[in-house]
């Protein structure tokens, strides 16, 4: 049974004052309809933003360390539901549910971080240059934050923003992708059975260009944060700057895993197949690019197609699935005009570059996953994102020409490098332009407890995850004390 799902504003369970709705399908069977939810306008993201508010007044006086119990709370809360979520998320969105259980775990390792921080949020005594005198600096929650978030981690990337959030004090404002609003439901009522106040956390869906824009627009949200597409990105930096709003941004890659002459095969091949094909290429770490050594290349190209092509795709709730459908059918065009990019552009095709045969998979967004061998460095095929299981293979003669051709791209999130000699890994750490390396491992799999992020058009500067995300949701008062009962004049009165 299909069911009427709602927005959260107001302290209330809602519909859009529209009462316009839209559909939420499983993407492995789109004959599966989960349910329908509210497609908001800019009169649902007015109620939302002015009840936050008043939620940012309550939780913002509450002290951090109250507000770790909290979060605390909804960490035990996800363990409890681990799996119900888990499957829930699958059914969603589409990926295996080894995968949606690590989706939730991410969310729970970003909770119980979130809050022992309750207890640090740190600032600085440091030593004032004048006598009797302190002078010191704080964190301050900032407001209400909008938070909009996409389909590929449609647990874990929310909590980045939400959890750290929620800890510095802010209220927050959600406008989940359209593509997984039932598990931001479930998220939500997770937050409000731990006791974030029903004001502080305010959930309305709807669609980026009319919701999530509002959103951005609105002037009673003081700071946002977005992970999405790189076009989208700059529209929403465009705003905020106009806007004087503070924004975080975490948008595309273009991710290389260089494989060495000397590199141990056996598991880079397991990492390549991870990296490249786990959550059906659709991740912004995923590896889309392999540059292989000359030495190795052959070999090693023939042993990532001949396993990638054992891949068993299929639906993620099936326990032997290991690749789940693309999300969308606009997502299985924008693979299939870049399989005739590459094509087009004289790549040749060492694997797939087809939908799957047969009656099974017909009623899904499925598509095998694909590897171009020959792929010219500087192509189209080379340098733009696909979010799809489409793997570019690029031949180099030696390290700093791998080092050139991961470098040569508009995106910089992660890189990976596979060699035996701890020389050329530590060169490879230095000069490879991303936020995030790998050695000996693939490009995906970041802790929660340390700073994510990428460098170039991947971002705006900032860092979600462990201490550094602390940074973007609070500002720092800087606080000085003087206790001389005289007027002390910084840079003049000193002694020296
Ligand atoms: C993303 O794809 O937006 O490191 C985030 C990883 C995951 C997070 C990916 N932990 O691949």
């Amino acid at each position: 049974m299909p069911t009427t799902f709602q927005n959260f504003t107001a302290g209330a369970w809602s519909d859009a004052a529209s009462n316009e709705r839209f559909e939420d399908r499983n993407p492995a069977d789109t004959k599966d309809l989960i349910g329908t939810f509210p497609k908001s306008d800019a009169a649902d993201v007015d109620r939302a933003v002015r009840a936050a508010q008043k939620g940012f007044a309550v939780w913002s006086t509450t002290p951090a360390p109250i507000r770790g119990q909290v979060l605390q709370r909804v960490g035990e809360l996800l363990v409890d539901r681990k799996e119900a979520i888990a499957s829930a998320m699958t059914r969603e969105m589409g990926k295996v549910l080894v995968e949606t259980r690590g989706d939730v775990q991410e969310a729970i390792d970003t909770a119980f971080y979130a809050a022992t921080e309750g207890r640090r949020l740190f600032g600085r005594v440091v030593p004032s240059e004048l006598r009797s005198k302190w002078a010191m600096a704080f964190r301050r929650p900032i407001g209400v934050a909008g938070i909009i978030t996409p389909f590929n981690f449609p647990l874990a990337v929310p909590t980045w923003k939400i959890f750290p959030a929620l800890l510095s004090g802010n209220a927050v404002v959600w406008k989940p992708s359209e593509d997984v609003p039932h598990t931001a439901n479930l998220l939500v009522e997770v937050l409000l059975e731990a006791g974030v106040p029903p004001e502080a956390i305010q959930l309305v869906h709807g669609m980026g260009e009319t919701a999530g824009k509002v959103l951005v627009e609105h002037p009673g949200i003081a700071l946002v944060s977005f992970t999405g597409s790189t076009a989208t990105g700059s529209k929403i930096g465009e705003t905020c700057g106009r806007l004087h709003k503070r924004l975080s941004l975490e948008m595309g890659g273009k991710n290389a895993m260089i494989v060495l002459d000397d590199a141990d095969l056996e598991l880079a091949l397991d990492g390549v197949l991870w990296g490249a094909f786990g959550t059906t290429g659709q991740r912004c770490t995923a590896t889309s690019r392999l540059i292989l050594q000359s030495g190795v290349h052959d070999r090693f190209l023939k042993m990532v197609a001949d396993r990638a092509e054992a891949l068993r795709l299929g639906p993620g709730l099936d326990p032997d699935t290991q690749v789940g459908p693309l999300i969308h059918e606009a997502s299985r065009d924008k693979v299939e005009s870049y399989v005739a990019i590459g094509k087009k552009e004289g790549a040749s095709l060492a694997l797939g570059g087809t939908r799957p045969n047969g009656q099974a998979l017909s009623s899904g967004w499925f598509y095998r996953p694909t590897i171009f061998a020959g792929v010219r460095a500087g192509s189209r095929l080379e340098q733009e994102e696909i979010f799809g299981p489409v793997l570019s293979v690029v031949k180099v003669t030696d390290l700093d020409e791998a080092i050139r051709v991961n470098n040569d791209v508009v995106y910089g999130l992660s890189s990976a490098i596979y060699t035996r000699d701890v020389n050329r890994a530590f060169r490879a750490i230095e000069s490879l332009d991303n936020g995030i390396t790998y050695v000996n491992a693939p490009t995906i799999g970041a802790e929660a407890h340390l700073p994510f992020g990428g460098v170039k058009q991947t971002g705006n500067g900032h860092r979600e995850g462990g201490w550094a995300v602390y940074d973007f949701y609070t500002e720092t008062k800087t606080v000085y004390v003087d206790y001389s009962g005289k007027l002390q004049r910084a840079q003049i009165d000193t002694e020296v």
